[in-house]
Formats: structure tokens, sequence, C-alpha cells
């Protein structure tokens, strides 16, 4: 019986370290417009630490990144991202923030980008 539940405890710690993944892939809706605001998105995603990937797309305005989620977790790279001016999902930029951007960033305003394929808010 006491092997039993060792046994169970066990595996446990397994399924929870299993879930604790290094290389944890992810892609979440980030507005903005331009070639300049996905530099910016990139570089504030990437500037967290655990992030080892991320690629901003300007049509789709999906962020992708991939994570060590052992080291991070999506709140803090949305938070690194509204900092810069950047609004998510779940998240917005503060006024102060978003009116650090670059003018023709100014995606709150004007939602047209390089791409056209979005749709407009
Ligand atoms: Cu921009």
């Amino acid at each position: 019986m006491k092997t039993t539940i060792l046994s169970m405890a066990m595996m446990l710690i397994a399924v929870v370290a299993y879930a604790q993944d290094k290389n944890k892939k992810m892609t979440f809706d980030v507005n903005g417009k331009c070639a300049m605001c996905k530099e910016r998105i990139e570089e504030a995603a990437l500037n967290v630490k655990g992030v080892k990937y991320a690629n901003w797309d300007i049509p789709t305005h999906q962020l992708a990144v991939i994570m060590d989620e052992r080291k991070t977790d999506a709140m803090k790279i949305k938070t690194a991202i509204v900092n810069v001016g950047h609004d998510t999902k779940e998240l917005k930029a503060t006024d102060e923030a978003y009116n650090n951007v670059h003018p023709c960033c100014k995606y709150r305003e004007d939602n047209s980008d390089d791409g056209n394929h979005h749709e407009n808010k």
C-alpha cells in the first residue's frame, strides 16, 4: 500500500514536471500595424527572460512565441508588450505607453496595415 502511494506521488511529480514545458509554443493577438510595430513587439517579448523566439505577423496581428514555462508565462510577456504601447486581448496599454509609440504606429486611430488582411475593429 505504501509503495502504491509512493509511486502515485512520483507519477504526479513527473506529470507536473512535464507540464512545465521549456519550449512552449503560444500565439496571441497583439494590436499594431507596421514593420516598426513588429520590431517593437518582438523586442519587448524577447526581452522577457525565458522567451526564446518571438515573431509578430503584420496582417494577422498574431504574435508567435516559444518560451520556457519554468521561467515565464503568457501574462509576463503580455505585460512587457503593453508596456511598450501595444494592446493585447486581455491587457490594454496605458494611454501613456500608447502615446510613446511612433505616430505612424497609432493603430487605435487608424487600424489599417501593410497587409490589409485583418478585420477593422
Ligand atoms: Cu508601427
